[in-house]
């Protein structure tokens, strides 16, 4: 074990307050740790694999840590016991700087906001077709985000054999955002209905990416991951005949393998944080508008009578696809305020 702490001897049992904590220069080399990637976080714990060796490490934070997260894609460094063996714990002693950073509200008063998963490259936002009902709320807030933090995003429609969506999917069509569409996946594995692999799009897509599955509880995104990755065994849940929800079966993020890529498999979220949403960077996915833009009044929030994109000579210059581009970047914008 690396030498951390000369006051965390066997003997010792009160350990030294945070007051009298050593001081930064005195405080452990870490310089000597091994990087590890968050595959997974549950309850405190955390399932690191380093990638190195193959080996997932199971690990808690270290105090030093305070109150900074460690969340799913996190790339961290590993002090203690990094064997890997049953029993064993490590420490996560550093997170490294995240390119990215996705978190949902906690409660209703959408005050209280948790990180989720952290350097992800594209946004799977998941509904279904039918059973739970899709909400275009969900999807505008989530393409906010996504636009935000500047993550590419997608669409997968999921359940198609129950209805095809089509009129739900209108809004997006364009917005340049790939849709794949995905149907009986719960029965695909028994089905002779599907020859070849009905997926095939959709994997090429996720080849060599990691992207996060957001959704709304039940709407497959467990029963997804299981397909795409070889050796996922996520639990699946049933939607209620009655509320026609999910059940929250996933209770974690978990990163599944796509060799090559990480496809994340997260709890059904109810509602995003959307609070420190910078709408100038979701405008800047709809460059067509930009330099309309530059005509607004001062600080304009885009969502007010007097913002030069309510201008009513300059919508009747608009095509079709840039009146429908424009509306939708108006959804989002007043998703996002
Ligand atoms: N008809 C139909 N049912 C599906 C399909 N995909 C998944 N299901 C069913 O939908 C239900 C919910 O699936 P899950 O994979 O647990 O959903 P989830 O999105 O992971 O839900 P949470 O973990 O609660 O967020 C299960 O009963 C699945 O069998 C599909 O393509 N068609
Ligand atoms: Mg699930």
């Amino acid at each position: 074990m690396a030498k951390t702490r000369n006051y965390d001897g066997e003997n010792v049992r009160i350990r030294p307050s945070r007051s009298s904590r050593p001081r930064s220069k005195d405080r452990p080399d870490y310089s000597k740790s091994v990087t590890a990637l968050v595959i997974a976080v549950d309850r405190g714990r955390t399932s690191c694999l380093i990638e190195a060796s193959g080996t997932v490490v199971t690990a808690m934070k270290a105090r030093e840590l305070g109150k900074q997260s460690v969340v799913v894609g996190d790339l961290v460094k590993l002090d203690g016991d990094i064997s890997g063996d049953i029993g064993t714990l490590a420490r996560v002693v550093t997170v490294a700087p995240r390119k990215n950073e996705l978190s949902r509200t906690v409660d209703d008063s959408e005050k209280v906001e948790k990180r989720i998963v952290a350097n992800i490259d594209q946004m799977a936002i998941v509904v279904a077709a039918k059973n739970p009902e899709p909400r275009h709320g969900f999807v505008d807030r989530a393409l906010v985000i996504a636009f935000d933090q500047g993550i590419k995003p997608m669409l997968i429609v999921t359940k198609t054999d129950l209805g095809n969506g089509d009129e739900f999917l209108k809004p997006y069509e364009d917005l340049e955002v790939e849709i794949f569409k995905t149907k009986s996946l719960n029965t695909e594995a028994k089905s002779s209905l599907f020859k070849g692999d009905p997926l095939k799009n959709l994997r090429a897509e996720l080849t060599g990416k990691v992207t996060v599955l957001l959704g709304h509880s039940g709407v497959g995104k467990s029963t997804l991951v299981n397909i795409l990755s070889k050796g996922s065994a996520r639990e699946i849940g049933e939607v209620n005949d009655v509320t026609g929800r999910g059940r929250h079966t996933s209770s974690s993020a978990v990163a599944l393998e796509l060799n090559p890529g990480w496809i994340i498999d997260t709890p059904g979220v109810r509602s995003f944080g959307v609070a420190h949403i910078n709408p100038e960077r979701v405008i800047s996915s709809f460059p067509e508008f930009e330099q309309v833009i530059k005509h607004c009044p001062k600080n304009c929030s885009h969502d007010e009578a007097s913002c030069a994109l309510n201008d009513a000579n300059y919508n009747k210059t608009l095509s079709d696809k840039s009146k429908s581009r424009l509306e939708s970047l108006r959804r989002m914008l007043s998703a996002a305020s």
